[in-house]
């Protein structure tokens, strides 16, 4: 099989493991992913949700979901969680949060704070003309942390969904003003290993300014407030066309990339399930990861932000763990120095071929073979269907679920 640097993805040659497949082997096992506990949860689109009867309702069955997930797959150490869906007593729910922690042999990851649900962030929440409304968002940003450091999770992860509907309505300038003097409390606030990540959304539900409508404001606005800020990018926040290999490519450079939210999208912030629109894209957005030097991506996170109404929960998380690693593993086929040789000779088309052929390769049996060699199933998808798992959270979660209200989460 010819992956255009010569090597490709078979896995030996008479016994001898081929430098590609050294490659993927060591990326695969240092690929891991967080998944967020709403991708389990029953959420809706603008005009409502369809619910599934193995839908996890409380922060137990999210956990137990996670953990099933990463059994499948073996890259999913942590579940990403939303104060106020999932710590609705905020730190007096740690405990129960580190119980599960202890039962499912998986931790707490990135705590994320809902500045967008209650009546009072109608008009924003940080960046609110009203004082009061301020506070009481700043209150919840500094318990988010004390959160953060009470479970020793590395990452509190803001997405702030102010802005406004109209021209004239609000002033753009005061509100980043009042942004950036809570940003720095938050970040004020933070323990020695917490970060501070910053995430950004151009569109909706504001719609005609959104406060962090890109890359630019959020990486100003992390500066602004510290160096323990950092930018996260969520793959289903930009505008159709946007290079976002290239914002990625230049985050590192500037060491302020702290993760990545991964989902897919048509449209808009679609959140659906990783490559099923546009594998090429994360494939891209692999290179850049693999081919920057090593201390510009240490600390990068990545996590999954994704809801599904119409595909099975526990389905979608583990088609996109699954294809998440497919395409890190053809990102670590692509041979950087011969690249790098090509692109400096200006060899256009053999380069191009170089990186393009490693996104051909099919590296499925290459992964296959990987995860046998680590005990985890050969095809986790498969596994996931075919086990008890999914048949039992169906059946005991259904009578639940059949009654259940209709909050986001
Ligand atoms: C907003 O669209 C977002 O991407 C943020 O990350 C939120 O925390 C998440 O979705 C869940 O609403
Ligand atoms: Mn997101
Ligand atoms: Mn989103």
């Amino acid at each position: 099989m010819d992956d255009g640097s010569g090597e490709g993805a078979m896995s030996t040659n008479n016994g001898v493991r081929s430098a590609g497949t050294e490659r993927v082997w060591a990326a695969l096992d240092s690929f891991k992913i967080e998944v967020p506990s709403w991708g389990f949860a029953n959420t809706g689109t603008r005009f409502g949700k369809f619910m599934q009867p193995a839908a996890a309702s409380t922060i137990a069955q999210k956990f137990a979901d996670a953990a099933e997930v990463n059994r499948l797959t073996g890259a999913v150490p942590t579940v990403a969680l939303h104060v106020l869906w999932d710590l609705p007593k905020g730190l007096g729910s740690v405990d129960e949060i580190k119980g599960l922690e202890a039962k499912h042999g998986i931790k707490s990851g990135s705590i994320n704070p809902n500045l967008f649900q209650e009546q009072e962030y109608k008009y924003g929440s940080i960046c609110n003309p009203n004082p009061e409304v301020r506070a009481k968002a700043l209150a919840h940003l500094i318990e988010s942390v004390e959160i953060g450091k009470a479970l020793g999770s590395k990452d509190v992860s803001m997405w702030v969904s102010d802005g406004s509907n109209y021209p004239g309505t609000q002033s753009m300038r005061r509100r980043v003003e009042w942004m950036e003097e809570i940003l720095g409390k938050t970040h004020a606030a933070l323990g020695d290993e917490q970060r501070m990540l910053v995430e950004y959304k151009p569109f909706e539900p504001a719609f005609y300014h959104t406060d962090i409508a890109d890359w630019g404001m959020a990486l100003e606005l992390a500066r602004r407030a510290g160096p323990k800020a950092k930018v996260l990018v969520d793959t289903g926040h930009h505008y159709q066309g946007t290079n976002i290999e290239q914002i990625v490519a230049w985050l590192l450079h500037l060491n302020a990339l702290g993760g990545f939210h991964f989902n897919d999208r048509k449209y808009a912030d679609d959140d659906l399930t990783l490559g099923s629109i546009d594998p090429y894209q994360v494939f891209r957005i692999f290179h850049e990861m693999l081919s920057a030097k090593k201390d510009e991506t240490a600390g990068v996170a990545f996590m999954i932000d994704q809801s599904h109404n119409m595909k099975g929960k526990m389905e979608a998380m583990v088609q996109t763990v699954v294809a998440a690693q497919e395409m890190y593993a053809k990102a670590a086929l692509v041979d950087q120095e011969m690249l790098a040789g090509l692109q400096d000779e200006c060899r256009l088309v053999e380069a191009e071929e170089c990186f393009r052929s490693a996104f051909w390769t099919d590296v499925r049996p290459l992964v296959r073979e990987w995860r046998t060699a680590r005990g985890l199933p050969a095809d986790p998808l498969d596994s996931l269907r075919t086990g008890r798992y999914l048949e039992s959270i169906t059946r005991e979660r259904e009578a639940a679920n059949a009654g259940a209200g209709s909050s986001y989460a």
